[in-house]
């Protein structure tokens, strides 16, 4: 028999007090004798299961891309795309090795993919959101079309849809991939399945899905058959321009900057049903005020540097680096140069259930 303290974590006997002592004896006793028929007693974990606010289980943590990125080409001599699928390597929240999470709802990787490289296509109901870090050039393939990547371009693949990747540049490519891995797990909703090819064929010509979607029209009878955006590409250029256009437009907002979310055009949600995407320009020597949300939120580091205090910890950052803040954490942004960032979350989840909360006050 397992002792029942030693399967919940949260119960604790000390006790100082004779009296309170056998009751709290016969208490445990209780437990154990009920565990058997797989119940445990609400009273002792009320608190913990319904908390008065998040106490989140991970933590805010930072990735230097200058540590990184040797073990990321290192891992292009270990192992070619085409055997690893997709060569990652995970950020994983320190707070929650072994899990592949960088927040309890959350996945997100460093892909690199080699001159000539392909990665296979595979589909899967997971959706993959892909941020440019570094290269040019390289493609992703999502539903019969093509875009070529570049740095700070956004792109989806969003769930089932079939995608592959290839590299016909010089370079070496690098991209962020954030992904719902641990919400779908959750749900126990993951299905999976390989291309019969390793590049899918290609019926529909470069830049078919921009005309048709990101230019401000939508094809006239075309009808939006789910939540995911139809455009996959949301180039870097056009978002830059966007906010460079804002700041001389009016002042930053105190807690963001300037922050856009990008958007799915059809419906004026999120481009993928389950994870928000945003990007946002912090001048140079601006200080954001202190904010937190309930949405805990990975960040690239998109161009410029400065810190974010995230609780108690303070960061530095630059271009390239990736950093996380955890729900309902306080966080503080500070440009030492003008400075964009790219950020994801789950966001859109939250809002659907109607338990997306801010706290712009700064307690
Ligand atoms: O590109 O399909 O980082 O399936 C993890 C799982 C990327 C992908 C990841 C994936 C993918």
């Amino acid at each position: 028999v397992i002792p029942y303290a030693a399967t919940h974590a949260w119960f604790s006997a000390g006790c100082s007090d004779t009296w309170m002592c056998s009751g709290i004896a016969s208490r445990r006793d209780f437990y154990e004798r009920i565990s058997s028929l797989s119940m445990a007693p609400l009273w002792e974990s009320l608190h913990q299961l319904v908390p008065p606010q998040p106490a989140p289980k991970y933590q805010p943590a930072h990735w230097d891309y200058d540590a990184v990125r040797p073990f990321l080409m290192e891992s292009g001599a270990l192992i070619t795309a085409k055997e690893a699928v997709r060569r990652v390597l995970i950020l994983e929240n320190p707070a929650m090795a072994g899990t592949a999470c960088i927040t309890p709802t959350l996945y997100a990787g460093l892909q690199l993919i080699l001159p000539g490289e392909v990665a296979p296509s595979h589909r899967h109901t997971q959706s993959a959101l892909r941020f440019i870090v570094e290269g040019e050039g390289a493609y992703t393939a999502v539903d019969g079309e093509r875009t070529t990547m570049h740095e700070g371009d956004f792109v989806i693949t969003p769930t089932w849809t079939w995608h592959d990747h290839g590299n016909d540049s010089s370079k070496p490519m690098v991209w962020l991939d954030g992904l719902d891995i641990p919400m779908i797990a959750l749900f126990n909703a993951g299905f999976a399945e390989n291309g019969a090819e390793d590049e899918q064929e290609i019926t529909i010509p470069e830049g078919t899905s921009d005309a048709r979607f990101a230019s401000g029209l939508l094809p006239v009878d075309w009808k939006p058959s789910r939540q995911t955006s139809p455009i996959f590409n949301y180039p870097y250029a056009r978002t830059r321009e966007a906010l460079a256009r804002l700041t001389k437009a009016g002042p930053p907002d105190a807690c963001h900057g300037y922050k856009l979310r990008y958007v799915n055009p059809a419906s004026g949600g999120a481009p993928i049903a389950t994870m928000g995407t945003f990007m946002q320009l912090l001048p140079k020597g601006f200080a954001t005020s202190p904010y937190r949300s309930t949405d805990g939120t990975v960040f690239s580091v998109v161009e410029g540097e400065g810190e974010s205090t995230i609780g108690d910890r303070t960061f530095r950052w630059k271009k390239r680096d990736h950093f996380v803040v955890p729900s309902w954490a306080k966080v503080v942004h500070k440009a030492s140069s003008e400075t964009v960032l790219f950020s994801f979350s789950d966001r859109p989840v939250q809002e659907r259930l109607d338990l997306w909360r801010e706290d712009r006050g700064g307690k």
